[in-house]
C-alpha cells in the first residue's frame, strides 16, 4: 500500500509543534511551611494561579504547603539546587548560607516592621538580593512576619536573667543560639514541625516566634506565657532558582516577578489581619501576654553577638551601618 504522505507529514507537524510546546512550557513545584488559610499559604496560592495567568501558561507552579516537602533548612538546599524551583522562605535558616542576608538576623536591628520594609526596598535590600542570587536563590518579592517574641510554659519574661537557664528553640542560624546564650539560656535548634511536641514533653522550656506562628501550630496550648521582646523581625522571601529564572524570557520574568510582587501585596494585607485575630484567639484561650518595660537589657546583650557578626563578615559593615541609619 501507498503510503498516505499527506498525512504523515501532517503528523510530523503535529509532533513538532508539541515538542516546542512541551520545551517551553514550565512544570514548577514550590514549598512553604504553613497551614492552609495562614496569610502566606494563600498568598502562595495566589502567586501560582498569577504565574499561570500571566505567562498565558506557559508556566504552572504546583505548591505544597505544610511543610510536606521538609524541613526549611532541607527546602532551601533543594531550591538552590534545582530540585524545586519556588519557596517561600524565612530569611532566617538562610542567613547561613548568605552572610548579607543574615543582617536581619541581627537581635534589633529593626526598629519595626515598615523600617524593616524601607531597607529592603533601598539599597540594603538590593545588597541582600545579591548576596542571595550569588548562593543560587533569588528574591522576587517580600513577605512580612512581623516580629518574634519568647514564649514559654512558666513564667513571663520580663528581663535576660528571666530566660537564665531555659531552653530556648530557634531556628537552625548560629546567630540564634548566640543571642539566647548571651541571655544565659540554652539555645536548642531545631525544625519548625518538631517544636510543639518538645514544649510539651519539656525537651525545650520555650522558644519564639510571632503571634500568627505561635497561634497556627498550637504552642500557645503548651506555653502559655508570650512576653512581647519583639528581639526579631525577620523579612520572608518569595524565592527562586537562580537557573529557572534566568532561562525565561524577559517576559517571563517580568510576568513571575510582578506576580510575586501581587502576591507579596496580599500577603502583606492578610498577615496585617492575621496579626490581630491571632493575638486575641490566644489571649481568649487563656495566654498570659505581657509587654516588656525596658527591653535596654535585652539590647545591650547583643553587643557580643553583633561584633561576632562583624569579625566574621568585616565587609557588611557597611551594610549593618546602612541598616541602622535608615530613618
Ligand atoms: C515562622 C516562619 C517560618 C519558620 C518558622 C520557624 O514564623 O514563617 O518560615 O521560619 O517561623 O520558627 O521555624
Amino acid at each position: 500500500m501507498k503510503p498516505n504522505l499527506k498525512a504523515s507529514f501532517a503528523g510530523a507537524v503535529a509532533a513538532i509543534a508539541l515538542i516546542g510546546s512541551a520545551a517551553n512550557a514550565a512544570e514548577w513545584r514550590g514549598w512553604n511551611i504553613h497551614v492552609e488559610g495562614y496569610p502566606n499559604t494563600v498568598a502562595m496560592d495566589k502567586f501560582a494561579e498569577l504565574v499561570e495567568e500571566k505567562t498565558g501558561g506557559e508556566i504552572s507552579l504546583q505548591m505544597f504547603h505544610g511543610g510536606t516537602l521538609g524541613s526549611q533548612p532541607d527546602a532551601i538546599e533543594q531550591v538552590r539546587l534545582g530540585g524545586l524551583e519556588i519557596g517561600n522562605f524565612n530569611l532566617g535558616p538562610i542567613g547561613p548560607i548568605a552572610a548579607e542576608a543574615n543582617v536581619v538576623s541581627l537581635p534589633f536591628i529593626f526598629k519595626d516592621v515598615p523600617h524593616m520594609f524601607r531597607v529592603l526596598n533601598g539599597e540594603g535590600g538590593e545588597m541582600i538580593a545579591k548576596g542571595m542570587e550569588a548562593k543560587g536563590l533569588i528574591p522576587l518579592a517580600w513577605y512580612d512576619a512581623g516580629a518574634r517574641s519568647f514564649y514559654n510554659g512558666a513564667k513571663p519574661i520580663n528581663a535576660p536573667e528571666d530566660v537564665a537557664g531555659m531552653k530556648v528553640r530557634v531556628m537552625n542560624n548560629d546567630l540564634y543560639s548566640g543571642m539566647i546564650a548571651e541571655l544565659g539560656g540554652n539555645p536548642s535548634p531545631m525544625a519548625f514541625a518538631e517544636v510543639y511536641q518538645a514544649l510539651k514533653t519539656g525537651v525545650v522550656d520555650g522558644a519564639e516566634n510571632n503571634w500568627p506562628s505561635y497561634e497556627s501550630t498550637g504552642h500557645f496550648e503548651v506555653a502559655g506565657y508570650y512576653s512581647l521582646s519583639q528581639h526579631l523581625i525577620i523579612p520572608e522571601c518569595v524565592c527562586i532558582n537562580a537557573d529557572a529564572y534566568n532561562a525565561l524570557s524577559d517576559e517571563q520574568k517580568a510576568a513571575v516577578k510582578e506576580a510575586a510582587m501581587e502576591s507579596a501585596e496580599l500577603q502583606q494585607q492578610l498577615w496585617a489581619e492575621r496579626e490581630a485575630t491571632s493575638r486575641k484567639m490566644v489571649e481568649e484561650a487563656g495566654v498570659v501576654t505581657n509587654e516588656i518595660a525596658d527591653k535596654g537589657p535585652f539590647q545591650e546583650a547583643m553587643v557580643p553577638v553583633y561584633e561576632a557578626y562583624l569579625e566574621a563578615n568585616a565587609d557588611l559593615r557597611p551594610l549593618v551601618e546602612l541598616i541602622q541609619a535608615t530613618e
